[in-house]
C-alpha cells in the first residue's frame, strides 16, 4: 500500500514537471453550441430549454472535421497539450457515452466519436489531451438543486443530486478508463455554480455536496499520472494538480474573480484568441500575434501555462484568422521555444517592461515593451555576478552593472519587434531565493 502510494506521488510529480516544462497548450471549445454562432453559452443566454436546444444534435454534421489538421496546426504552433470540451455546461457528450443517448455518436448525423479521433491523432503527434469537463449541466434532471444558472431550461423542479454525480462520475470514468489513451489530465468547470457566496472567493461553500474527492480518486485510480486542475476559482482542493487562472496571469485580477492566492501547484493560465470560447460567428476582435506571443511569454514568466482557446465553427474548421495567427506564433516558438520552455518564471517578478524566465541557470530577460527603459534594472537579482549578457540571436553584449541589482543597458537600436530577449549567464551557479521559485519549482541550481 505505502509503496504503491509512494510510486503513484511519484508518477504525479512527473505529471506536473512535465506540465511545468509544457508552457503552451490548445484549448478547445466545440459542441453543438457551435452551430448557433454565440458562444458556449447559448442555451443559458437566450433561455433556450432542453426540449428546444435538443434540436441542435441533429443538425450538427462537421463534415470538415480533420483531427489530424487540428493536430498539425496545434503543433505547429508549438503547444505540447490539447484541452477540449468533452462535455460543457450544456451537457452534450463529444464522445460515445454508454450511460446517455446524448451524444455525438446517437444524436447526430455525424455519428463519429469526436473526442476518440482526436485522442489518436493526439498520440501519434507526441501531444497529451486533457479532457475539459463540465460538472454543471444544463440539461440532466438530476442536476438538482439547480445552481445559480440553468433555471430556463423548462426541467421538472425537481431531481436527485447524487445521481446525477454517479451519472457524472460514470462519464468520466469512460473517458478516463482508456478508450482515449494515456490523459493528461482533466480540467473542470462548473463547481462556482453551486456556491452561495460566489462573489467571495475565500468561501468554498457549496448549496449541494460535489464530493470532489470521490472523483479525483476515481481518475487518479484509472491514471495516475492525470493532473487534475478545476476552474472554481478558489483555493485548490486536495486531489488538484495545477491551478488555474483564467483570462489572468496569476497574481493579477483584471476581471475581478481571480482574487485567489497562488499556491505551490504548477499554474496555468486560459485566454481567448478573439473574446469567445465556443465559435462565435460576430466577434472579429482577434487579437494581434504579437499580443498573443506577448502573453505566452508573460504567462512564462509568472511560472504558468499558456492554454490559449480556439472555437472551431460547426463544420469543424478553425477560423482563416486563428489559423493565420497560430503559424506565426509557430514562427516564434521554433526560434525562441527555449527561452520559454522548460523553464521558470523569475526570479525577477513580472515588471511593466517585461519579465524574466530562467533554465539550466541562464536567465532570460524578455523586453515586451517598446517603449521600455534603455536602462533596465532587474529586481530580485541584487548579488548575481554577472559572466555576460548578450542578445538572443545576434550574440551581441550588452552592457553590465550592479546597482546591487543587475541592470542592463540596452541600446534602442537592439530593441526587437516582438520580444527584445537578453541572455543573462551568472559567474556562478545562482540559488534563487525569490517567492517564485520558492513556490516548488525547481531553483535555478538544480536545473537540468
Ligand atoms: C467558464 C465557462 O463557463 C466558460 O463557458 C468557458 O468554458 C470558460 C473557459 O470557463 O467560465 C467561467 C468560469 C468561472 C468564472 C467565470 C467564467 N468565475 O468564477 O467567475
Amino acid at each position: 500500500m505505502i509503496f504503491l502510494l509512494t510510486v503513484s506521488l511519484a508518477v504525479a510529480q512527473d505529471a506536473q514537471e512535465w506540465f511545468r516544462d509544457a508552457r503552451f497548450g490548445m484549448f478547445i471549445h466545440w459542441g453543438v453550441y457551435s452551430l448557433m454562432g454565440k458562444g458556449e453559452w447559448v442555451m443559458e443566454n437566450d433561455r433556450i430549454t432542453v426540449a428546444d436546444y435538443e434540436t441542435l444534435p441533429s443538425r450538427f454534421n462537421p463534415v470538415d472535421y480533420d483531427p489530424a489538421e487540428w493536430v498539425r496546426v496545434a503543433k505547429d504552433a508549438g503547444v505540447r497539450y490539447v484541452t477540449i470540451t468533452s462535455k460543457h455546461h450544456d451537457g452534450f457528450a463529444m464522445w460515445d457515452s454508454k450511460v446517455s443517448d446524448y451524444d455525438v455518436v446517437d444524436r447526430t448525423p455525424y455519428g463519429k466519436d469526436v473526442l476518440k479521433a482526436l485522442a489518436e491523432e493526439c498520440r501519434t503527434a507526441g501531444i497529451k489531451l486533457f479532457f475539459y469537463h463540465s460538472q454543471l449541466d444544463w440539461h440532466h434532471p438530476d442536476y438538482y438543486p439547480r445552481g445559480n444558472t440553468g433555471r430556463h431550461t423548462g426541467r421538472l423542479e425537481a431531481g436527485d443530486f447524487n445521481r446525477y454525480l454517479d451519472y457524472m462520475n460514470a462519464q468520466v470514468a469512460e473517458l478516463a478508463g482508456g478508450e482515449y489513451g494515456e490523459l493528461g489530465g482533466f480540467w473542470f468547470d462548473g463547481w462556482w455554480d453551486q456556491q452561495v457566496n460566489e462573489a467571495d472567493k475565500s468561501d468554498r461553500t457549496t448549496h449541494v455536496d460535489w464530493k470532489l474527492k470521490e472523483t479525483y480518486d476515481l481518475i487518479h485510480r484509472l491514471q495516475p499520472q492525470a493532473l487534475i486542475g478545476n476552474n472554481h476559482h478558489v483555493a485548490p482542493f486536495e486531489g488538484e494538480g495545477f491551478q488555474m487562472f483564467e483570462r489572468d496571469l496569476p497574481g493579477a485580477n483584471t476581471f475581478g474573480y481571480n482574487t485567489t492566492q497562488v499556491g505551490t501547484l504548477p499554474l496555468e493560465s486560459c485566454d481567448t484568441i478573439n473574446g469567445s470560447w465556443g465559435f462565435n460567428a460576430s466577434d472579429r476582435a482577434f487579437k494581434s500575434t504579437k499580443d498573443l506571443i506577448h502573453y505566452l511569454v508573460r504567462a512564462a514568466g509568472s511560472d504558468a501555462n499558456l492554454l490559449l482557446n480556439v472555437g472551431p465553427t460547426p463544420e469543424g474548421n478553425f477560423s482563416p484568422e486563428v489559423v493565420e495567427r497560430l503559424r506565426e506564433i509557430g514562427a516564434w516558438t521554433r526560434e525562441f521555444g527555449e527561452t520559454i520552455y522548460g523553464t521558470r518564471g523569475g526570479p525577477m517578478k513580472p515588471q511593466p517592461w517585461g519579465t524574466m524566465t530562467s533554465k539550466d541557470g541562464v536567465l532570460y530577460v524578455h523586453v515586451l515593451d517598446a517603449n521600455a527603459p534603455e536602462r533596465l534594472v532587474l529586481p530580485g537579482t541584487a548579488g548575481l555576478g554577472v559572466r555576460d549578457a548578450r542578445l538572443f540571436g545576434s550574440g551581441r553584449e550588452v552592457k553590465v552593472e550592479s546597482t546591487p541589482d543587475v541592470t542592463l543597458h540596452l541600446p534602442s537600436d537592439a530593441q526587437q519587434a516582438v520580444d527584445t530577449i537578453i541572455i543573462v549567464r551568472p559567474r556562478s551557479v545562482f540559488i534563487a531565493e525569490t517567492p517564485l521559485h520558492r513556490r516548488g519549482g525547481r531553483s535555478l541550481a538544480s536545473h537540468r
